[in-house]
């Protein structure tokens, strides 16, 4: 029996709305990883709700894990989401520069659906630039990977909220030069979700000299915030566990397909996010794995 491998998870709590925390420590919990949670702020509902009370972090995070380093923690894995200030990406940067051993999940989080996160500052692009460069994986969605790279924007409504009418197109000349800009920034891997790449959907990853690699799905008629979470902590966990990446990759794709059509099955409002609660259990290992792992 060996110890759960662990995750610093540097994220915001977000009480409704199923994003954040909220996900990433059921989630990498179930996959028999222990998830240790450095809130970047907290608040009473993301930020796609109309209003919502919040407070930032900021100071808390870095005394945290100056205290974490203090007290001699070396992480499996530090996993970065939502950050509130540029302030917080310095911290969150000098923490990974402590943490030598650890594989270093980026998920950038700064908007979705063509348009950038309202709490967010202007100069956060920039900022998660510098946190990327950085990174064994960064886990952009389209959106993000297009403020990451100065490209232009998707237009906004393509994707919104519970229509997912995606009407812009990648092909794949496009989507390579996208991935190569993202590398361009300097992390090992770069991987875009959600992508509408003719006439398929794909998840879609390169590493340094590597080519496109697609992991493809069947598109769920629906869009529901959290989701990009929901799969970078499927990967985080897969990958910390020594999943393979192209394995840990497909795992996330078909998991968050899955729960994604089981919510548009219960026909909930899509800002309350999705039914995760119920399909936790098919992350759980196998019992013969758990004893090894
Ligand atoms: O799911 C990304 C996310 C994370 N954190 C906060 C958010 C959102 C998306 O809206 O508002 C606070």
């Amino acid at each position: 029996m060996q110890p759960a491998r662990t995750v610093a998870a540097l994220h915001d709590l977000s009480g409704v709305g199923r994003c954040a925390l909220t996900v990433v420590i059921p989630v990498i919990s179930a996959m028999g990883v222990q998830v240790i949670p450095a809130p970047t702020a907290v608040l009473s509902a993301h930020t796609a709700f109309p209003d919502f009370a919040s407070a930032d972090l900021t100071d808390y995070l870095e005394r945290c894990l100056d205290k974490w380093c203090e007290m001699g923690l070396a992480f499996d894995c530090v996993y970065t989401g939502y950050l509130a200030s540029v302030r917080q990406e310095e911290i969150a940067r000098g923490f990974m520069a402590r943490q030598p051993g650890a594989l270093r999940v980026v998920d950038p989080v700064l908007g979705d659906d063509g348009r950038m996160y309202r709490a967010l500052p202007r100069e956060m692009p920039a900022a998660m630039r510098r946190l990327c460069a950085g990174a064994d994986i960064i886990t952009p969605n389209l959106t993000e990977a297009a403020l990451l790279t100065g490209t232009p924007l998707p237009p906004a409504g393509a994707g919104a909220l519970g229509t997912n009418e995606t009407r812009m197109r990648c092909r794949l000349p496009q989507l390579r030069a996208l991935l190569e800009r993202l590398l361009a920034l300097g992390p090992k891997t770069a991987l875009i979700t959600g992508v509408p790449l003719e006439d398929v959907h794909v998840n879609a990853w390169m590493a340094q000299d590597g080519d496109v690699q697609l992991a493809e799905y069947e598109p769920v008629p629906a869009s529901y915030p959290g989701t990009g979470d929901l799969f970078a902590s499927v990967l985080a966990g897969a990958l910390t566990r020594g999943e393979a990446l192209a394995d840990a990759v497909r795992r996330a794709t078909g998991f968050v397909r899955d729960v994604m059509r089981r919510t548009l099955a219960c026909g909930t409002e899509p800002v309350y996010g999705v039914q995760l609660e119920q399909a936790l259990g098919a992350l759980i290992p196998p019992e013969a794995e758990r004893a090894d792992a």
